[in-house]
């Protein structure tokens, strides 16, 4: 395999003795101490990278570095914090391809989408860049005479961010983009399973440091670790808050830990996202949504739609077009021009798929189409799959589950309200959409009686949301909110002041204390 990007971006320079560092900020780049781990690519199962694993006590160490930047920081104006952010943004676009290729490498994401994601991260910088001026709190009527009343945010401390392989660079800028310029220190923990994604982005920040002497060095710092490094960031009231992307099993526990030293939490977990088809919608314009939301990122992103709801007058027909479709479908090398569907991550994951494929035909599932393991013209050692859809009842247990791989399940409906009724009947709540033209549907569906998700789309698919809108979904989702909007204030603390200018000391509530 060429592996030139990665010497292009310096990532050799975290080589020593053929094991990376696991440790690394601005001021010093350390190996593990724990136990030996290897990186594997799921394009052919190629060893990428080896470590050791980073321990509590280089976590511990992490810690106070970074909190004695964060004390730096937060006095730095925050328009000058969005300096440093707009530098990382220029070498994020300088290297951008670059950065892609170790997406590709290490989450088997094609090329395409693996650019998309480092334009996520681009894309996100220009945000926050904007947002280092705009860090508005109100102003507020005070009840009293000669008082003024007002709202500060305030920088948080440092930001725990444990994030999952399927997005190994965006989910990272849309918190630490934002985290610094709110005057936060980020300290991150990625998944195991994609340590060079970090340490590029890493060396990228780096590179932004050496250029910006004013820039705190540990402000940023990266700790490759396993599920102990994130309990220990969980359980570490140093960090007020802790973001996590992943599983909701692995949600559930961050949230129960973080909470009970009564911290805060963002999550953002597992997705079971719909797309509600009508009788009127314009069915060539869903089957494309449904392709790229069903397949793109072979099914691996939260926000891939899981499952069709579809008016039982058109269901036949958009299944036929759907297998017609994915019949076409170019499954390979995601490295490939042309290539649209890559690897699933590894073989637990192939697994996995084929454990709910076998639950889905045992509660009356039918295949219609794919759900096999291909081997021919793909790159040996890899688990590649052909996308497949299952056509089962809307009250089958196997779709109250994300299974994080390409099935659809397909089902159909009668009224519109039956169909959102089926929408939100899961324990998910990330991502949905309806297709129709029908005015009256559409914001039904978008109203207080319509999807409970976070997102919620009209005659666009569940995936591929923009930077701009706050991210994140509700119920086992985790009800955290990620990137735009005004998601900037869970990286601040807000500060409510009251300022007398008068010569007398006036109660509020009217109290007269004499
Ligand atoms: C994820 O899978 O964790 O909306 C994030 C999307 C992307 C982000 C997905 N912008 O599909």
């Amino acid at each position: 395999m060429n592996m030139e990007f990665l010497d292009e971006l310096g990532l050799n320079t975290f080589r020593h003795n053929e094991l990376f560092a696991s440790v690394v900020s601005g001021t010093q780049s350390q190996q593990g101490q724990g136990n030996t781990h290897c990186g594997y690519s799921p394009i052919d199962g190629m060893q990428t990278a080896q470590f050791n694993l980073a321990t509590p006590e280089q976590l511990d160490a992490q810690t106070e570095r970074s909190i004695a930047a964060f004390n730096q920081w937060r006095t730095t104006p925050a328009p000058i914090r969005g300096q440093f952010v707009r530098r990382i943004g220029e070498l994020a676009r300088q290297y951008k391809h670059q950065l892609a290729q170790v997406i590709t490498l290490e989450a088997g994401k094609i090329l395409p989408e693996a650019l998309g994601e480092v334009q996520e991260w681009i894309d996100v910088c220009d945000f926050a860049v904007g947002l280092s001026r705009q860090l508005h709190g109100l102003t507020i009527a005070s009840e009293r005479p000669g008082h003024r009343m007002m709202e500060q945010w305030h920088p948080l401390g440092p930001v725990a961010v444990i994030s999952a392989y399927n997005f190994p660079m965006a989910v990272w800028s849309w918190n630490a983009m934002l985290g610094l310029v709110c005057g936060d220190a980020i300290v991150w923990k990625p998944s195991e399973k994609t340590p060079l994604c970090a340490l590029a982005i890493q060396t990228i920040v780096n590179r932004a440091l050496d250029e910006m002497p004013h820039v705190p060095k540990d402000i940023v710092s990266v700790i490759i670790g396993d599920a102990a490094i994130g309990m220990a960031m969980s359980q570490d009231k140093r960090y007020p808050l802790v973001s996590a992307t992943g599983s909701t099993r692995m949600g559930k526990s961050v949230g129960e830990m973080v909470g009970a030293r009564l911290g805060r939490s963002l999550l953002e977990l597992g997705g079971n996202n719909a797309m509600i088809v009508s009788q009127h919608a314009d069915l060539d314009l869903a089957l494309r949504a449904i392709v790229f939301a069903a397949v793109g990122t072979a099914g691996q992103r939260c926000t891939s739609l899981r499952r069709v709801i579809a008016h039982h007058s058109v269901k036949e027909a958009l299944a036929q077009k759907l297998i017609h479709a994915y019949q076409s479908l170019r499954i390979g090398d995601p490295r490939k021009e042309h290539v649209l569907v890559g690897p699933l991550v590894d073989e637990l994951s192939y697994a996995t798929m084929q454990n709910a494929l076998h639950s889905a035909e045992q509660q009356g599932g039918k295949r219609l189409i794919g759900g096999e393991r291909i081997t021919n013209n793909v790159p040996q050692g890899g688990f590649y799959v052909a996308p497949c859809i299952v056509d089962i009842e809307a009250d089958a247990e196997i779709v109250q589950q994300e299974t994080f791989a390409p099935i659809l399940y397909l089902m159909s409906y009668d009224t519109i309200e039956q169909a959102i009724e089926i929408q939100n009947n899961v324990p998910q709540g990330l991502s949905s959409a309806i297709f129709t033209e029908s005015l009256k549907e559409a914001e039904l569906f978008l109203s207080p009686e319509g999807s409970d998700c976070g997102l919620a789309n009209v005659n666009i698919g569940t995936s591929g949301a923009e930077i701009g809108g706050a991210f994140g979904g509700e119920k086992e989702t985790g009800g955290g909110r990620e990137s735009g909007s005004d998601a900037w204030k869970n990286y601040m603390r807000r500060s409510t002041n009251t300022i007398n200018y008068g010569g007398d000391l006036p109660l509020a509530q009217g109290i007269v204390f004499e």
